[in-house]
């Protein structure tokens, strides 16, 4: 198979890919890398020595290909599908990197500081940085509830590149600081991008691996409407 992508099932930034392969059917072959394990990192560290995923690897074009959304923009140009993940025209496209830019930057990085928080050794907390991480989240989310309406997917056009990055980042940040109740256009949004074929799948397939993550993700899994 000419496409190999590294990847982790839990890891958000990989869920992020994913999703575009998915949406296309395109065929790849997942390799799944355990970073605390030399030697099932090897291969990673190798093509990309910073050992962050997702990295694909095209074999037939022989490139590597690192930072999600540049996998997403690849696969768009040289794998296209049904799905056209960035907008043709000049206008739309800036607009979406635009907002891809700013799920990673203001929820997606943000939810990560979280989240680390939890994985730091006793003592090594950053409680500053997590309230700072926190307020940028609840900023995040009012602009994204504001800009929703009227909207079905990010961009008000069709399902692309920041519904991509949205899913992810919107899935672990719901854990990490809540949606407020009145805030029914993102979540509205939220419930769409988990039901979309894709990105269900992703979940499902992460699924078996969600116990080793650092806080409880059955609220995030469940239905927003069940949580009200
Ligand atoms: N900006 C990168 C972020 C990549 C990233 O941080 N990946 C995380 C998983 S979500 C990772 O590799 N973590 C492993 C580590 O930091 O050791 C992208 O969007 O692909």
């Amino acid at each position: 198979m000419t496409l190999k992508l590294y990847y982790h099932p839990l890891s958000s930034s990989c869920h992020k890919a994913i999703i575009a392969l998915y949406e296309n059917g395109t065929p790849f072959e997942p390799i799944l890398v355990n970073l605390g394990d030399e030697e099932s990192s090897r291969e990673l560290r190798g093509l990309w020595p910073l050992a962050k995923f997702p990295v694909l690897r095209d074999d037939a074009r022989d490139c590597t290909v690192a930072e999600a959304t540049t996998i997403i923009e690849y696969l768009d140009v040289y794998y296209p599908g049904a799905t056209k993940l960035l907008p043709a025209d000049t206008q739309s496209a800036w607009q979406a990197r635009m907002w891809d830019r700013f799920y990673d930057n203001y929820v997606h990085i943000q939810m990560q500081k979280i989240v680390g928080d939890h994985l730091r050794p006793a003592g090594a907390g950053d409680a500053f940085g997590v309230e700072q991480a926190k307020t940028t989240i609840r900023t995040a989310y009012g602009m994204i509830d504001a800009r929703m309406a009227g909207k079905k997917w990010a961009t008000g056009g069709a399902y692309g590149l920041v519904d991509c990055a949205a899913s992810p980042a919107l899935f672990y940040a719901s854990i990490a600081v809540p949606f407020e109740p009145a805030q029914r256009q993102l979540r509205d949004y939220f419930e769409r991008l988990k039901t979309r074929p894709s990105y269900a799948r992703v979940l499902h397939e992460a699924e078996p691996y969600f116990n080793l993550f650092p806080m409880p993700v059955k609220p995030a899994l469940a239905s927003a409407r069940e949580s009200q």
